[in-house]
């Protein structure tokens, strides 16, 4: 008997069907964040690089992605061991401008024809980011500046950024996702927290006004940043209550919260209240430092809310990370493949089995079940799922994506 057909036996006694959960692991698409790639710096001007927006990259290893022929040629190697078909979600500076500086108020769908072309090919699909942040027009504030001049620029950007994201959505067949974070914010705290709130509830009114076919329009939440420790404009109750109130989506990023918060107990709230959530999957040590995702139990967790919720198809998954202190193609994949391992755990879990348990009351047995669950051989379903998908099940792509990682780092300098 295969470790395969092994572990399926042990799965039935416990109600699960593996077949299955491999089944609907086959059909989950997460979107793969472009920016761990090029250090979040873009394609604005040669030799872009990430400025303010409180957020930061640390490490200087070789072989950054300079353009977007080495962008795509890293997104390739990625993609070529990570199971499954996905997405790919762009920040609006990473657009195709054939060596013109185009501002981010001029930014068009054709900038982004070439991304579309790229994916086609693939069978991948594209997601969007408004970017706020490494721009001369973003100091403090942007869509909750004082200054008009100042928020009509980034209304401006934001209303490209959608029709950008409904045109590909329509020409890939599938809406696209757009997200809104702003890094708006004080290191103290501000006489007057109110008035930035009003202003951006404003321009978010005005951005939202045009109706467009294809596109998931959710806003991102943040608790503080570098910079903007003591106040950020756009928090978790401010999103909150402007996704709730306009049926948008929220979007919820897993480094933005106390360290003892779990996004998972804010999903079946914002299903009630929200249009859908959107989830940056990221790894906060300490703060929001935006390391690369691993399997752990804030991201486990998060998978079987999804699962026990039965809300995948009103909650998309991203992930959003960067470590420029590795192989960065390497972080890709390790933040992929430990989640759609987590979320193969969800899939595999018993849960009409401890759904019986707590409706009949018994929860000692819900305890005991699910902690028996932990030492259920589930790798050897992974393995299945990934010979199925033709990449290798284990450590053997590491070898292959660290030597990619040398070439790229001697050829780029
Ligand atoms: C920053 C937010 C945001 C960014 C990207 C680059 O704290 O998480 O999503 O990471 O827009
Ligand atoms: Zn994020």
């Amino acid at each position: 008997m295969s470790r395969y057909e092994n572990a399926k036996e042990i799965y039935a006694a416990y109600g699960v069907d593996t077949d299955e959960a491999i089944k609907k692991l086959c059909a989950m698409s997460v979107s793969m964040h472009c920016w761990q790639g090029d250090d979040v710096a873009g394609f604005e001007h040669e030799d872009s690089k990430l400025t303010g927006g409180g957020i930061m990259v640390t490490g200087n290893h070789p072989g950054r992605a300079r353009n977007i022929k080495e962008l795509w040629a890293d997104l390739d190697k990625a993609f070529s061991v990570i199971p499954g078909n996905h997405r790919v979600a762009l920040q609006a500076f990473y657009g195709d401008y054939g060596g013109k500086f185009v501002d981010r108020n001029e930014i068009e769908p054709c900038h982004f024809q070439s991304w579309i072309d790229w994916t086609a090919e693939r069978g991948l699909k594209l997601d969007f980011n408004s970017t706020f942040f490494s721009h001369p027009k973003s100091g403090n504030y942007t869509l909750s500046s004082a200054d008009k001049g100042i928020r009509d620029f980034w209304i401006e950007h934001a209303k490209r950024v959608r029709r950008i994201t409904s045109y590909v959505g329509e020409a890939q067949g599938s809406p696209s996702s757009h997200n809104l974070w702003i890094h708006d914010g004080e290191k103290e705290v501000p006489i007057d927290r109110l008035g930035p709130r009003m202003r951006l509830k404003e321009s978010l009114d005005e951005i939202f006004s045009e109706k467009l076919p294809s596109i998931k329009d959710a806003m991102e939440q943040k608790l503080f940043g570098i910079g903007s420790e003591a106040y950020v404009v756009g928090s978790n109750e401010f999103y909150f209550g402007y996704a709730a109130h306009n049926n948008l989506m929220v979007c919820f990023d897993t480094g933005h919260f106390h360290p003892t918060e779990s996004v998972s107990d804010k999903i079946s709230p914002a299903l009630l209240f929200t249009k859908g959530v959107l989830l940056h999957v990221s790894r906060p040590i300490r703060w929001d430092s935006d390391h690369v995702t691993v399997m752990d139990d804030h991201v486990k967790r998060l998978m079987k809310e999804l699962v026990r919720t039965n809300s995948l198809d009103r909650v998309d998954i991203c992930t959003d990370f960067f470590d420029g202190t590795i192989n960065r193609v390497g972080a890709w994949v390790v933040g992929m493949r430990s989640i759609l391992k987590a979320l193969l755990l969800a899939f595999l879990e018993p849960v009409e089995l401890l759904r019986k348990y707590e409706n009949e009351g018994r929860n000692f047995e819900r305890l005991a079940m699910q902690e028996e669950t932990k030492s259920l051989p589930y790798a050897a379903v992974w393995e299945r799922f990934c010979e199925i998908n033709n990449v290798p099940a284990g450590s053997q792509w590491v070898d292959e994506i660290a030597a990619y990682g040398d070439k790229i780092a001697a050829e780029r300098g």
